[in-house]
């Protein structure tokens, strides 16, 4: 059993093999750093106009943006082709298992509240499988940024409706039309508890980019449901469907009114883009925390070394 120390050592990818380079130099003395360097050298395996491309270039412009040495942010995902988004990056990054990223993202957050830690992952990983899991990070208000790549379909097992695809929406499995009502992430997120709740585009990359700074930066559960069409298998919610669809909040809405926030979440004509709602009025959950144990945070590398020591 190695020694417990609050450092984390770099995780390895499990099913994709590849150059992870070494650790981006620490900023300051001169250095800035670049996007280049947050990534990892292996290559995405997207299809090609796949919008997962624009969620990873808006996640390394954050992380340049917000200065951050790579050593410091864990990026954790679920399994889908989304999922796979932490491979690309050299940061260390956890590929869980289906619909369990917020458990996993969850317990690197409280053993190590220094580190930086970003959900990502697809809208069935979310709200399917992972649906539960999502409703309890969110009343929790972990101090964390979740990006969902919803794309309203199951791309990595070739095309199922997802728990936001349309009604009426046509696949292999519903060849006569779901009748299922999809889930509205930004409704569920809010009914939920979470603290800042986002819809982005992933064909907007820059305001993508700009809004997972913010959620970093926001204290409690941050939301980013991310539009990010699959060209492969959904051609209804297209690009093009969302440059159409899609338009920016109005310069009055006012994101600490909660029933703006949900009128604006039901709307769709148009699908509002924008952060509908943030308030920083509740504590996180690692602050709890942090008050349960207070006087005994010196004492926690040592309390969990004794742990590991008991199955050693
Ligand atoms: C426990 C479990 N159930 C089902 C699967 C099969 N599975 C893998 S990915 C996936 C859905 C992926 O959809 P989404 O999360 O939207 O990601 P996308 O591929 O669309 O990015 C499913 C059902 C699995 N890997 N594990
Ligand atoms: S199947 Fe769809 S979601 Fe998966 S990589 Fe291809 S375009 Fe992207
Ligand atoms: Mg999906």
């Amino acid at each position: 059993m190695p020694e417990f120390s609050a450092t984390p050592t770099p995780t390895s990818t499990s099913t994709v093999a590849g150059p992870r380079p070494s650790p981006v130099p620490p900023a300051g003395a001169g250095h800035e750093h670049t996007v280049e360097e947050y990534k990892s050298g292996v290559k995405p395996t997207w299809c090609p106009g796949c919008g997962d491309f624009g969620v990873l270039n808006a996640v390394y412009n954050s992380l340049r943006n917000k200065g951050y040495n790579a050593e410091d942010v864990v990026l954790v995902s679920g399994i889908g082709c989304s999922s796979r988004l932490p491979f690309f990056s050299s940061t260390y990054g956890f590929h869980t298992v289906h619909g369990r990223t917020m458990p996993i993202a969850t317990g690197i957050k409280v053993a190590n509240p220094n580190l930086k830690v970003l959900a990502m992952g697809g809208d069935g990983d979310a709200f399917a499988i992972g649906g539960g899991h999502f409703i309890h990070a969110a009343r929790r208000n972990l101090d964390i940024c979740y990006v969902i790549m919803d794309n309203a379909i199951y791309g990595l097992t070739k095309g199922q409706t997802s728990p936001t695809s349309m009604v009426g929406f046509v696949t292999k499995t519903t060849p006569k039309g779901t009748p299922d009502r999809p889930v509205n992430p930004l409704q569920l997120a809010m009914a939920s508890g979470a603290s800042f709740v986002a819809r982005a585009f992933s064909g907007k990359p820059k305001e993508l980019a700009e809004m997972i700074v913010q959620g970093i930066d926001h204290r409690g559960f941050a939301v980013i449901d991310a539009y990010s069409p699959c060209p492969t298998f959904n051609k209804v919610n297209t690009f093009k469907f969302y440059r159409d669809e899609a338009q920016e909040l109005p310069k009055d809405h006012d994101p600490s009114v909660l029933e703006q926030a949900w009128a604006r979440a039901a709307s769709v004509d148009p699908l509002y883009l924008g952060v509908l709602y943030q308030s920083e009025s509740e504590a996180s959950f690692e602050e709890h925390i942090q008050a349960a144990i207070t006087g005994t945070e010196a004492d926690a590398p040592r309390v969990i070394q004794s742990v590991l020591d008991r199955y050693s």
